[in-house]
């Protein structure tokens, strides 16, 4: 068993595809264990994507992360960072394969509709960036 973040960013939520989403999470063996919907300000999107920092697109993408509300996750279930980088697709929907969350709904590498975490370490960190534990609900 294993925990990831997902986030449906702005652009998703805009686009009304929550629940198509999470009906991908739920349907390949990933379950909700704590979600909210949250309104993120320039400077919590900055925080989330502190590793971005020095990157050239950090202030186009720490502007669109706080442009409107995004729905938070954490998932569980087996292999849970890979199974959804997999069911996200690649960063570029362009390069997305046929079937993924990225190439069915994003229009482009900024307006790519989810986040996944990246790795064990990373999944704890971006967890508890959002979550308290009270937050956090183990599925039985
Ligand atoms: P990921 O979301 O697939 O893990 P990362 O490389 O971690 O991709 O980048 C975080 C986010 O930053 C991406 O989802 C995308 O929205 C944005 N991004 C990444 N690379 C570029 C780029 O080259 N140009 C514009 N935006 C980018
Ligand atoms: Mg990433």
């Amino acid at each position: 068993m294993e925990r990831t973040l997902s986030i449906v960013k702005p652009d998703g939520v805009k686009k009304n595809v929550i629940g198509e989403v999470i009906k991908r999470f739920e349907a390949n063996g990933l379950r909700p264990v704590a979600m909210k919907m949250m309104h993120l300000s320039k400077k919590d999107a900055e925080g989330f994507y502190a590793v971005h920092s020095e990157r050239p697109f950090f202030n186009d993408l720490t502007d669109f992360m706080s442009s409107g509300p995004c729905l938070v996750m954490a998932l569980e279930g087996p292999d849970a960072i890979k199974k959804n980088r997999e069911l996200m697709g690649a960063t570029n929907p362009a390069e997305a394969d046929a079937g993924t969350i990225r190439a069915d709904f994003a229009d482009s590498i900024d307006n790519n509709v989810v986040h996944g975490s990246d790795a064990p370490e990373t999944a704890a960190i971006e967890i508890s960036y959002f979550f308290n534990a009270m937050e956090v609900c183990d599925r039985v």
